[in-house]
């Protein structure tokens, strides 16, 4: 089971589409054990886009994700931080897939709603950086055994 960040960015909150995102990840099957909302920091938002840091969209960057408020959820599922990457497509609106949340409600490549983290080592970094310890819930979703098959002892 992998635990990943999601940010549901300030133009996901202000174009009213965060009931339609995160039902994108209930109806996956993903478990959510962690949301809030708030107003990210300066600070906090050059440290979470430090690898981007001296590119030219950096600082543009740093105001949009500062500018309004963001939902910052983390979903826990098999392998769901690759699966998160893919539910939100390619990073350009202009450019994602149909069918992805990008391909579906963004066209800017800038203002595209959602950010997921992209490795297990970010994973851990971004979670630690967004929640404390007690903001993460742990609780058994009753529909567990049926999102996954665990019939054989092994989570399939
Ligand atoms: P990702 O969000 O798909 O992981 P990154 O390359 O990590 O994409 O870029 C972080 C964010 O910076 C993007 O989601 C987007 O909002 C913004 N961004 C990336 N490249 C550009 C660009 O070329 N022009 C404008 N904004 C960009
Ligand atoms: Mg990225």
């Amino acid at each position: 089971m992998e635990k990943t960040l999601i940010l549901l960015k300030p133009d996901a909150i202000q174009r009213r589409l965060l009931g339609k995102i995160i039902a994108r990840f209930e109806e996956k099957g993903f478990q959510i054990v962690g949301m809030k909302m708030m107003l990210i920091p300066e600070s906090m938002a050059r440290k979470h886009y430090a690898s981007h840091e001296g590119k030219d969209f950096f600082e543009p960057l740093v105001r949009y994700t500062t500018s309004s408020p963001v939902v910052v959820i983390v979903v826990k599922g098999k392998n769901a931080i690759e699966i998160v990457r893919k539910m939100m497509g390619a990073t350009f609106g202009s450019k994602a897939e149909a069918g992805t949340i990008r391909g579906d409600y963004a066209v800017s490549n800038r203002f595209n709603l959602i950010h997921g983290s992209d490795s297990p080592s970010s994973a851990e970094k971004e979670i630690t950086t967004f929640f404390t310890k007690e903001e993460l819930l742990d609780y058994q979703p009753i529909d567990f055994s049926w999102v996954y098959d665990i019939s054989e002892g092994d989570v399939v």
